[in-house]
């Protein structure tokens, strides 16, 4: 740190100089989080002050934290339900992993090597949760539509199976796993189903109500205990805002960690001193939204999607899954060196470090036709320049 500070001015022009190296939204195919709605972050920088960790002071921002679990409770078909908002949905899967383990320790079928049957695409903030609590993964293989398939679920739960994790909304290639399947096959057990929504909780319900052809995934499914829903992906939300949902009124109440502190309540979340502005800006965002903005802003993103998809084929590319949300992949050998040509274009796509031969683009809101028109034949230059270098090895 220096000795003497320098004045705010120069702090925010050397600020402002190595922001203005972040790519505009205008150019950004890879991403599911989106340039947050206006209103979220007003709220969210007026909050700035507040902490969650401590009730006592920011009793009004707790409420807001409330209000804003019960709209994302209601969203999923469970008014009676609990959760908490987190730090997005990496914390959401942990904190789901150790109430599932929790939960099989309170039923006295906690054994030595307690394990979660989770398919090959499951998202990696699970292996760093698996990590930390030791529990080990069972990996079922996706089936040819890139889904948990539900009758190997079935097969691969034993004795020391705690949880079984399902995606709604991969975030590789945006399949929604059949939940609807998987529910009434883990529900006999007792067992935890928790569905990874992180990517598509704010995408399935709208889509269904809109006809696309999307399994349930949410609280309505008989079995599935937790949800995790990222309002700060397709929510629209700054980050951080990530949220755990349980079915049980109580469930949320199950991750309790005391304070040192008389009158400062337990800790239901990972974090200890958290954003107050997550709290204010989701409840801002969803408030303000509504339902009808939601199925608007779906709608476009939809029409957004399907013009790229459009695009991209008659261009003459091929899709490598048929797209369910707003997740295109195509088929694209050298993928990674055209993504690294675009990026020297400024454009930033993405490739897959186990599906060499795609490109994958996510649809977020900042997506527009025009961009899609304007991205394809960069693409196209790219590949033809990538092709031609790779020939000529
Ligand atoms: N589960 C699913 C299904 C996800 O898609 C993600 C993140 C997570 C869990 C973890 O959530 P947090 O990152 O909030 O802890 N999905 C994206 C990914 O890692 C996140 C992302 C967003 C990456 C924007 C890049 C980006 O520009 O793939």
């Amino acid at each position: 740190m220096r000795t003497e500070g320098i004045p705010a001015s120069d702090v925010r022009s050397r600020i402002a100089a190595e922001t203005a190296d972040d790519v505009p939204w205008n150019r950004v195919l890879n991403s599911i989080c989106t340039e947050p709605h206006p209103l979220g972050v007003e709220m969210s920088a007026a909050a700035a002050h507040t902490n969650l960790g401590d009730v006592r002071i920011f009793r009004g921002s707790k409420r807001i934290e409330r209000k804003a679990v019960q709209l994302l409770l209601d969203l999923l078909g469970n008014p009676e339900g609990s959760g908490n908002l987190v730090s997005g949905g990496t914390e959401a899967n942990l904190i789901a992993m150790l109430v599932a383990r929790e939960s099989a320790r309170a039923r006295g079928r906690l054994t030595d090597r307690p394990e979660v049957v989770v398919s090959s695409t499951v998202h990696f903030s699970f292996t760093k949760v698996f990590g930390l609590l030791g529990l080990t993964p069972v990996v079922v293989p996706v089936d040819e539509a890139l889904r948990l398939p539900a009758d190997e679920v079935a097969r691969r739960i034993t004795e020391h199976t705690i949880a079984v994790v399902a995606t709604a909304g991969s975030s590789e290639f945006g399949v929604v796993d059949a939940v609807d399947e998987i529910g009434p096959v883990v529900s006999p057990h007792e067992i935890h189903l928790h569905v990874d929504a992180a990517t598509g909780g704010f995408i399935i319900p709208f889509a269904r109500e809109l006809g696309r052809d999307l399994p349930q995934f949410d609280f309505s499914v008989e079995g599935v205990d937790s949800i995790t829903i990222d309002p700060h992906k397709y929510g629209l939300v700054s980050v951080p805002a990530g949220a755990i949902l349980f079915r049980g009124a109580q469930d949320a109440g199950k991750f309790a960690f005391d304070s040192f502190f008389i009158d400062t309540p337990t800790h239901h979340t990972f974090l200890g001193t958290r954003p107050g502005g997550a709290a204010v800006a989701t409840y801002a965002v969803l408030e303000h939204l509504g339902h009808s903005g939601f199925l608007e802003i779906t709608r476009t993103n939809y029409d957004v999607t399907d013009h790229l998809v459009n695009g991209l084929r008659a261009a003459g590319y091929e899709m490598f899954i048929e797209p369910e949300l707003n997740i295109v992949v195509a088929t694209l050998p050298n993928a990674a060196k055209i993504s690294e040509r675009l990026e020297s274009w400024g454009w930033i796509v993405s490739t897959s470090k186990r599906f060499v031969e795609t490109l994958r683009l996510v649809v977020a809101r900042h997506v527009t036709r025009a961009m899609v028109d304007e991205f394809i034949p960069v693409l196209d230059r790219a590949r033809k320049e990538v092709e031609a270098e790779v020939a000529a090895r």
